[in-house]
């Protein structure tokens, strides 16, 4: 069944950056702290367990939320627009069977249904060419994986903007950063690499510049979006791996692909099917998940 136009939502987001901007979640592909408070730091031994009993019954408590199929799209910035200037503005529409699905702030716990928008699957460039890519999201950050949530659109910026200074939304919340740079290291159509940063170090050195927008929409295409930033408390563990997959099939969902994972630069594991996983056992400190299609 399908949500009349009435329900359509528009959202608009202007950002005034030093260069270019997305908006909400930020750089997903690129960067993640996953910091416990669990001392003292000893050998890590991660498991995966079922999904949590708290996130379970949060879905039961939101009644058919979760079996919406959101339809997103860019309205702006337009395919492949060339855009002058230091701020990108971000317009989203969001429509589809939402279910009672709709993106808010809960004040008291500040989460709620949120859309991740990730700007490039590459380290911050001022001019040149870039990827936005956007999906709907639960409040722990799970993506809806129904077909039409994905959007991705390219563009170009041309002058304007400080490249030695951050990129930013409108509201402050960094997206790209030459000092806290990402750790992508392949290109962005096969890898995605999240990097802790609890410390404002530059991470990661062997990425190739300026490929931010040479991604290849007909391809197989994979987008980091959890772990990210830093975790802390409850929320540390476990910590959810959560991406997106474009025309791709696993194994385990009746395909051919597999994608493997490492964490901290360990062995490599396996998914076949395209769902989240949740691992348990983290110690404190700063982490790298590495995802690769
Ligand atoms: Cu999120």
């Amino acid at each position: 069944m399908k949500i009349p136009n009435a329900a359509r939502l528009l959202f608009s987001a202007c950002f005034s950056l030093v260069f270019f901007a997305g908006c909400q979640q930020a750089n997903e592909n690129t960067n993640t702290t996953a910091t416990t408070s669990a001392t003292p730091p000893g050998a890590q031994s991660l498991t995966v367990i079922p999904r949590p009993q708290k996130i379970v019954d949060l879905m039961k408590a939101r009644g058919e939320q979760d079996d919406a199929r959101p339809t997103l799209k860019i309205a702006m910035p337009a395919k492949n627009a060339s855009l002058n200037g230091s701020t990108v503005e971000v317009k989203l529409e969001l429509s589809g069977d939402l279910k009672g699905y709709m993106p808010h702030k809960d004040p008291a716990t500040g989460k709620g249904n949120h859309i991740h928008v990730i700007l490039d699957n590459q380290p911050y460039e001022a001019e040149g060419k870039h990827t936005l890519r956007v999906f709907a999201s639960r409040p722990w950050h799970e993506s809806y994986k129904n077909d039409g949530n994905f959007q991705m659109v390219e563009f170009t910026v041309k002058g304007g903007g400080d490249a030695s200074k951050p990129t930013t939304t409108k509201d402050g919340q960094t997206m790209a950063s030459p000092t806290k740079s990402p750790a992508a290291k392949a290109e962005p159509t096969k890898s995605a690499t999240a990097t802790a940063s609890s410390t404002p170090a530059r991470e990661g050195k062997d990425y190739a510049p300026g490929k931010g927008g040479d991604v290849d929409p007909t391809k197989p295409l994979l987008t980091y979006s959890r772990p990210k930033g830093e975790y802390k408390g409850e929320d540390a563990d476990p910590i959810m791996i959560d991406f997106w997959l474009s025309n791709a099939k696993l194994q385990g969902d009746g395909g051919q692909f597999r994608v493997r994972y490492s964490i901290d630069g360990g062995d490599p594991k396996f998914l076949d099917k395209w769902e989240p996983i949740w691992l348990s056992g983290w110690i404190n400190g700063k982490h790298t998940v590495k995802l690769e299609r």
